[in-house]
């Protein structure tokens, strides 16, 4: 049969399954990058495997989420990642060379290669030709110690590009329009291609911009093929050698198409508080903006802001404004301040951060009251920001620049003639802070452990019978940032379960932690698309160690689902999904025969204290999902070596 690209790949790293029928598919991965916030626990999860050296061709290490230094946690953390780099032979990028994403692209990626990340934008890489996919820590530990990664047998939706941008109108665009068609959830378990005759007018950086933003559709990963532009972005990178072409064949079959002709699009928003959100900036002309933030793994390429720059040289912005500018690498940053526009930046009044997560991960810039922030970032959630009665709207770096000179949401066609920027026939190249790998006969023993590294805690086993309390009782499209926030305060707990746990929830539900503990053990009842968003595995982690056994939902985000399963949490859905509407917090449910049961993939019943009908559930797991959750996680089911 003719192949897509997606299946060329995934052929070509298949260890079991089947692409064509079957549940579930095993891939070899090449290359994992972990960043800060989620690698201190990976790394910890790495270590508990005894391994030791990492056996993929290629392990990154970032720094780039945690870099504000309130206290002693973050250095720590960096110590300790620094070490365990040094130890287990994997690359360390250190503080302040930039979001992993962005470096990744530019100095690591691959065409017809696996990646696999413990963060949920990996599939930025996906610009690049490569399978590039978000995971939790562990199942990252697991890639990184040679291990497969399980993954549903995805469908893949074909996304045919035809035409080309019209001007000031740009890759954010199309990804905001492809957000309106699918929603927050239309991706799940789909890989989504791209093809068709709009995509050479892509470059490299624009397509990472649409296949970061799948993250936010839910979908497994995208990609794009490796064609000329793939070429002329690796040649540039001084990394020629590097280059394959990879493409679908001609009559590829997919599971499910959609076109869309570029050139019809507009500058677009995601107004307040979903990436799902989408309006044409026109609708909402206008609106008064406090605050601007340009940057993240979405957009802070070198032309992105190259182009921010020619919009504002000369210029200066509104009074009412605070622009924040924090580019993607230090690649980028560097060439900004060779070439000049870094001044006119500054000289138009932006304040320049360092190449980081910053503002996207609310570390640092929370908006003031209820301000409007126009943000080229990928992610909107009611609070994310560090406000919580902030207005966020996602949009272009040229819409966001735009609105940055008038203080109010612009279209960026009313500024006339739009700047052309070549795309550089060389990136500056220095790679002085990634610190390599060294071989294997130089390797430290000793990794750096400060007091705020405490150990990882593991999960029990699932008993025959559970008695839980519904502790919450959720709606839909509940984020792993409603889970456990993340932001300046909570971020530098990320190594320390105990006291990450206190914030489980604090932000939608204040007292929960306080409740689940004094309960001891309960269930979570939520509504459709639980935990999406991040990858975070403290989402899992920290409601496990707080006495979570079981997460009664309509349906799963496909990271998070994974991250339940591989902390020994029991993820179930409603045969009727309907029934949710019978349950409320405080009642106990209990579920018996749970060893059997999840066996089976039959429904089974769970009785409501007081009531006659019970309830109808499904468990959905595969064999080796069910032993996982019976053993009480992965890492006890790789120990007790029931897999
Ligand atoms: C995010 O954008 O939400 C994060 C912070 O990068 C997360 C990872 C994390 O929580 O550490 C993600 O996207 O996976
Ligand atoms: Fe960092 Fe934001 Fe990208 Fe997450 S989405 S990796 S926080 S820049």
């Amino acid at each position: 049969m003719r192949q897509s690209l997606t299946h060329k790949i995934l052929s070509a790293h298949l260890l079991s399954g089947r692409l064509d029928e079957g549940e579930e598919i095993a891939v070899r991965i090449d290359q994992t990058l972990t960043q800060d916030a989620t690698g201190t626990m990976t790394y910890l999860q790495f270590e508990a495997m005894n391994l030791p050296r990492v056996k993929t061709e290629c392990s990154v290490s970032y720094v780039d989420h945690n870099t504000l230094q309130n206290g002693f946690e973050n250095a720590d953390d960096h110590l300790f990642l620094q070490t365990a780099a040094e130890r287990y032979g994997v690359y360390y990028s250190r503080a302040g060379n930039g979001i992993c994403h962005q470096v990744h692209l530019e100095r690591f990626a691959k065409p017809g290669k696996t990646l696999l990340g413990a963060d949920s934008h990996t599939p930025t890489a996906g610009g690049m030709g490569m399978l590039a996919i978000g995971a939790g820590g562990l199942d990252v530990a697991v890639a990184m110690g040679g291990g497969a990664y399980y993954l549903p047998r995805p469908q893949v939706l074909r996304i045919t590009l035809t035409g080309e941008l019209a001007p000031w109108v740009s890759a954010k665009d199309i990804i905001l329009e492809v957000l309106r068609h699918l929603s927050v959830k239309g991706g799940v378990g789909k890989i989504i291609e791209y093809g068709g005759p709009g995509v050479k007018t892509l470059s490299v950086p624009q397509r990472a911009t649409i296949t970061n933003m799948g993250a936010e559709l839910g979908a497994t990963t995208s990609i794009f093929p490796s064609d000329e532009q793939t070429l002329t972005f690796l040649r540039a990178q001084g990394r020629e050698e590097d280059w394959k072409p990879w493409a679908a064949d001609e009559d590829a079959v997919y599971d499910q198409e959609l076109t869309l002709d570029l050139a019809t699009l507009v500058p677009l928003v995601a107004k307040p508080h979903s990436p799902d959100n989408i309006a044409p900036v026109v609708e909402s002309v206008g609106t008064l903006v406090q605050q601007v933030a340009i940057g993240s793994c979405t957009n802070s390429s070198y032309v992105d802001l190259m182009r921010v720059a020619a919009i504002l040289k000369g210029k200066h912005i509104h009074p009412r404004v605070s622009l924040v500018i924090s580019p993607g690498s230090r690649q980028v940053l560097t060439m900004l301040a060779a070439n000049g526009a870094l001044a006119d930046l500054l000289n138009a009044g932006a304040r320049i951060l360092e190449s980081a997560c910053g503002p996207c991960v609310g570390m640092g810039q929370a908006p003031s009251s209820g301000a409007v922030s126009v943000r080229t970032f990928n992610r909107n959630f009611a609070g994310r920001s560090g406000t919580n009665d902030a207005q966020v709207f996602l949009a272009s770096p040229e819409t966001a620049a735009t609105c940055a000179l008038t203080g109010s949401i612009t279209d960026p066609r009313t500024l006339g003639e739009f700047p052309q920027i070549p795309f550089p026939a060389t990136f500056w190249l220095d790679d002085s802070m990634i610190l390599a790998p060294a071989n294997s006969t130089q390797t430290t023993d000793v990794i750096v452990r400060g007091p705020n590294i405490q150990p990882l805690p593991l999960a029990k086993p699932l008993p025959d019978t559970l008695e839980l309390p519904i502790l919450l009782k959720a709606g839909d499209n509940i984020t792993t940032d409603d889970i456990m926030p993340a932001g300046s305060k909570v971020l530098p707990l990320r190594s320390n379960i105990p006291a990450i746990s206190e914030y489980v929830f604090y932000k939608i539900a204040p007292g929960f932690a306080a409740k689940a503990k004094a309960a001891k053990q309960g269930l979570i009842l939520a509504g459709q698309n639980y935990g999406q968003g991040s990858s975070r595995e403290h989402a899992a982690l920290a409601p496990m160690y707080l006495g979570i056994r079981v997460v009664l939902a309509q349906s799963f985000a496909r990271i998070h689902r994974a991250n339940l399963i591989n902390f020994g949490i029991l993820p179930l859905t409603f045969v009727n999904p309907e029934d949710l509407g019978r349950l409320s917090e405080g009642q106990t449910l209990t579920l018996s025969v749970l060893k059997e049961r999840t066996r089976h993939p039959e429904p089974f019943p769970i009785l409501i204290e007081g009531e006659q009908k019970p309830i109808w559930v499904q468990h959905d797991l595969t064999e080796r999902q069910a032993k996982i959750v019976r053993a009480g996680g992965l890492l006890n089911a790789t120990k007790n070596k029931v897999l």
